[in-house]
Order: C-alpha cells, then sequence, then structure tokens
C-alpha cells in the first residue's frame, strides 16, 4: 500500500445510523464534530451533524486515513457531495431500523458518486440484531448485484472500534484491487 499512504475516506449515510459515532470510536486524534441540538421532531436524537465530521487513523501496514463524515439529514445533500469530492472510498451507513433502507442507499449512492465513477464503497447496515437474520443485508445486496455493483454489504455495530476498522479494512482491500486493476 505503498502508493497510498494518505487516504481521504468518506463515511456517510442515514441520519443517525452512526456516521458521528464511528469516528469518534476509531480516531486517534480527537475527533471534530460539527453536532447541534436536533429541531427535527422526526429525528428522535438529541444532537445532529449540521456540518461534518473529521478524524485520523492509521492501520496496522501505515496507512492513515483521514475519516470524513458527512451529515445525515437529505436536505445536506449539498455537503455530501463536497466532502465525496476527491475520497477514495466511501463507508455508507444505513441504519436497518429505516422505513426503505434500500431507496436511502441509492440516494446517497447517487449523490457520493457521480459521472459514472469507480469509487469503492462498503456498506454497513448498523442498528441490527445480530442474533437475528437481516433481511435487509440480503435486499441491498441483491439489488446492488442486480445493477452489477460489487459493494460489499455487512452488519457492523460502529460503537465498536473493532467493527469500524473491519470496515476500513474492507474498503482498503477494494482499493488495492482497484490499484493493481488500473495498474
Ligand atoms: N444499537 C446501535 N446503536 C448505534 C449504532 N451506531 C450508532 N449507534 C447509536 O446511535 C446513536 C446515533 O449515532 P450518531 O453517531 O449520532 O449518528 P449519525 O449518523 O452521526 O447521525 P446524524 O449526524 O444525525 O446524521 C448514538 O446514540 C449511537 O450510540 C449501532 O450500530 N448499533
Ligand atoms: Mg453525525
Amino acid at each position: 500500500m505503498n502508493a497510498v499512504s494518505d487516504l481521504k475516506i468518506v463515511i456517510s449515510g442515514t441520519t443517525g445510523a452512526g456516521k458521528t459515532t464511528a469516528i469518534h470510536a476509531v480516531s486517534e486524534i480527537v475527533a471534530v464534530s460539527a453536532d447541534v441540538r436536533n429541531t427535527d421532531p422526526n429525528l428522535a436524537k438529541e444532537l445532529t451533524t449540521a456540518g461534518l465530521d473529521y478524524g485520523e487513523i492509521t492501520l496496522g501496514q501505515g496507512e492513515k486515513l483521514r475519516l470524513y463524515g458527512t451529515p445525515g439529514q437529505e436536505r445536506f445533500e449539498f455537503m455530501w457531495r463536497i466532502l465525496a469530492n476527491g475520497a477514495l472510498g466511501i463507508i455508507l451507513l444505513i441504519d436497518s431500523r429505516r422505513p426503505d433502507p434500500l431507496r436511502e442507499m441509492d440516494t446517497y449512492l447517487s449523490a457520493l458518486i457521480q459521472n459514472g465513477q469507480r469509487v469503492p464503497c462498503v456498506i454497513a447496515i448498523t442498528h441490527a440484531n445480530k442474533t437475528q437474520p437481516c433481511p435487509q443485508a440480503e435486499q441491498l445486496s441483491l439489488h446492488l448485484e442486480a445493477r452489477g455493483v460489487l459493494y460489499p454489504v455487512v452488519i457492523a455495530d460502529v460503537r465498536e472500534a473493532d467493527e469500524v476498522i473491519g470496515l476500513m479494512e474492507l474498503l482498503l482491500l477494494q482499493i488495492e484491487a482497484m490499484e493493481m486493476e488500473a495498474k
């Protein structure tokens, strides 16, 4: 991984899915978040990100990741685009409790990945009960497969640092594979 030692990674996805939580779980600097008091009655949480989150982590082989978390609410779509600009990979968090995870995945992917670019991406379903089958994971996988998109769909609890690091490693594998292809 010498060729890419400083990577911009974007963590995006639905409101409350755990973007801020994920960055704070793993960042080796004090992560910065532009969280404000939530005023949306449809959103059952006290704080919500209105700007961005930022953190940094260095993985096992010395890859330094610069982590940018997006705001979740769709009215901030312009921020998703700004933050995704120049990103080498995306981790997309989808909250399993949302009524239409499929539509939300499509909404985020089309905003984050523009002009038919090939951008490595890992889809992580959060707030899922790991002791039970996860129909959303299968639904999202089948949907991507039908469109010929090879993104892994996994279940993660992003409150756990190890699980967030697992998502990053999965993403790095894709980034490496794409670099090899380009050579
Ligand atoms: N059970 C469970 N709770 C989680 C998980 N991920 C995050 N949480 C909790 O969900 C709440 C919301 O997390 P945030 O990190 O603020 O979510 P966000 O995606 O940054 O939300 P916005 O900035 O509003 O878009 C926090 O209380 C977390 O502890 C998860 O995988 N499982
Ligand atoms: Mg947030």
